[in-house]
């Protein structure tokens, strides 16, 4: 089943969309309800005060640069990505195509696979150790705000819904998107483009747009100025363009945690001590918080429609620098099966979803457009 064409909308703000903004340093009773909250009135909001290591996030940042500057057909060697390796342009295997290049791999052994270690082949140890380091501090992350979402939703068990991504078996993955510039020398064919762009876009779908919004580390930031991507456009352009990077979509797993280099992001100015590699700035270090989270798919089951997976999508760059995001997706094992809890189905909810073990989830994903409404296919009514 296709999704219709939303309802044309606006390009807003994501500002002016009152994305919640959620520090996790206030009282917990406090945070699990300000979480719950976001989670059922919008789907996605971002934190700050995450306890995520600055460095840690600059490491990864810096190996996601190393590799997309590579030459081309240095990056092949670790495609294509079926479903996991490098890709570009091509996403998924049913069409779907989009302005950007990305490594796809697996949350718990980055580099177990021949084609991921392609992605470092003078030290692939170096950056399996980067991307566990940055992968382990954002599933506790992950866990955490399932486990005050849990306390704030009143459930009986508040692991429940953490527990999946904690399990050694879990299938969590990680994508490190790159959208290179993107310029263009024909001022009408950059009319079309932005016409169709804005015509298109949702409010919902704004929200990825946000996600570009975070800023730089300045360590990965200057790593993206040396970055020499084969996929950029045109260099001696004058017009810059704005087009679908990632396609309209909603996440499969359970929660997702993005974070992104995006040009004019949120900062907040931390004392100098606190925040190693952030950019000078008078008195302290003005460094980069936010991670933005989205609900997906599997916790829109769990919640029997609660809490609903947002739809989103990223926009080509257009702006002269690289762009890059770094998603976790928390999913449970293959073989765990995913039904609403018992006590979010009562006289008022009543069941919306039948059981489905997570493996038989992601062949449905596989078989459909990015676009499409997978999780239709298991209402019960
Ligand atoms: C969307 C969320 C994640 O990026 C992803 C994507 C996956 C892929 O790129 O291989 C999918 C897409 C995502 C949902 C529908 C299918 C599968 C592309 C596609 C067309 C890694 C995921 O888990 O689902």
């Amino acid at each position: 089943m296709v999704v219709p064409s939303p309802t044309p909308a606006r390009s807003v703000a994501a500002g002016a969309l009152g994305i919640p903004s959620i520090d996790l340093s206030q009282r917990r009773d406090r945070v699990a309800k300000l979480i719950a909250r976001a989670c059922e009135e919008v789907g996605f909001f971002k934190v700050i005060n995450h306890g995520v290591p600055t460095d840690a996030i600059a490491r990864m940042e810096a190996a996601g640069f190393d590799f997309f500057s590579l030459p081309a057909h240095e990056k092949q060697k670790a495609g294509p990505p079926n479903p996991l390796g490098y890709g570009s342009r091509n996403i998924g295997f049913n069409g779907d195509t989009g302005e950007l290049e990305y490594l796809l791999l697996h949350a718990n052994n980055p580099s177990c696979s021949q084609k991921a270690k392609m992605i470092n082949r003078k030290d692939p140890l170096k950056f399996s150790c980067v991307v566990n380091e940055y992968v382990e501090a954002v599933r506790q992350l992950a866990c955490e705000i399932l486990e005050m979402l849990g306390e704030g939703l009143r459930l009986r068990d508040c692991g429940a819904l953490s527990r999946p991504i904690r399990d050694c078996d879990s299938d969590s993955l990680v994508r490190i998107n790159h959208y290179p510039p993107c310029y263009c020398t024909n001022k009408k064919v950059e009319d079309e483009l932005c016409t169709t762009t804005t015509t298109t876009t949702t409010t919902t779908n704004t929200v990825a747009t946000a996600t570009a919004t975070a800023t730089a580390i300045a360590a990965a930031a200057a790593a993206a100025a040396k970055s020499s991507s084969t996929m950029v456009m045109n260099n001696s352009s004058k017009h810059k363009i704005s087009r679908v990077g990632f396609g309209e979509h909603s996440d499969p797993q359970i929660i997702s945690i993005l974070r992104s280099n995006g040009v004019d992001g949120l900062q907040v100015l931390q004392p100098a001590a606190a925040a190693a590699g952030g950019e000078a700035g008078g008195g302290g270090v003005w460094v980069p918080v936010a991670f933005f989270i989205n609900v997906g798919d599997l916790l829109q089951a769990m919640t029997n429609g609660r809490l609903t997976s947002i739809r989103h999508r990223a926009m080509a760059n257009s702006s002269y620098k690289s762009r890059l995001s770094i998603i976790f997706f928390g999913a449970p094992p293959l073989h765990s099966l995913i039904s609403p809890l018992p006590e979010m189905i009562t006289a008022d909810s009543p069941r919306r979803y039948r059981p489905f073990t997570w493996a038989e989830y992601k062949k449905t994903m596989y078989s459909l457009r990015l676009s499409q409404d997978r999780l239709d296919l298991f209402r019960t009514d």
